[in-house]
């Protein structure tokens, strides 16, 4: 009787333990891209949420349906915008960086095909520490 009650009390902490210490993982939230046309350019926009306690990097990004992926960030100069080659990103521990128009932006250069709202999108997102993470990004009606 002892070693049964000794079993279901393990049994108890082990729940409360795992449930406690769920594996935490950074999140692509939000995702969505703007229509584009074969052999044109278009850009992403999403949420990295890092939810751990040390900080990751995005590196790169790649897709299928485009020769490249670059990671841009808009800027103003004077009242011009312009946009300029970013080679990473830090997304601090604890914190959700915003890929949003007129700020960074994944730019999705050289399409292999035509991109109409409602068309969806495999997405790879490199990261330095937690590697890649494919996402399925939804072609949107850009509403700005
Ligand atoms: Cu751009």
């Amino acid at each position: 009787m002892k070693k049964y009650l000794f079993v279901t009390i393990s049994f108890v902490i082990l729940t409360l333990f795992v449930s406690c210490s769920k594996p935490k993982s950074i999140q692509i939230k939000s995702a969505w891209m703007k229509p584009g046309i074969t052999g044109n350019t278009t850009a992403a926009y999403f949420i990295i949420d890092n939810p751990l306690d040390q900080q990751d990097r995005l590196l790169s990004m790649t897709s299928k349906i485009a020769g490249n992926v670059e990671l841009h960030q808009t800027t103003m100069n004077n009242g011009n915008m312009s946009m300029g080659l970013v080679e990473s990103v830090d997304i601090p521990a604890h914190s959700k960086i915003e890929f949003k128009p007129q700020g960074l932006h994944a730019m999705f250069i050289d399409l292999h095909e035509d991109l109409k709202v409602g068309d969806k999108v495999e997405t790879e997102f490199n990261f330095e520490k937690t590697g890649t993470i494919t996402i399925i990004v939804e072609i949107k009606e850009p509403n700005f």
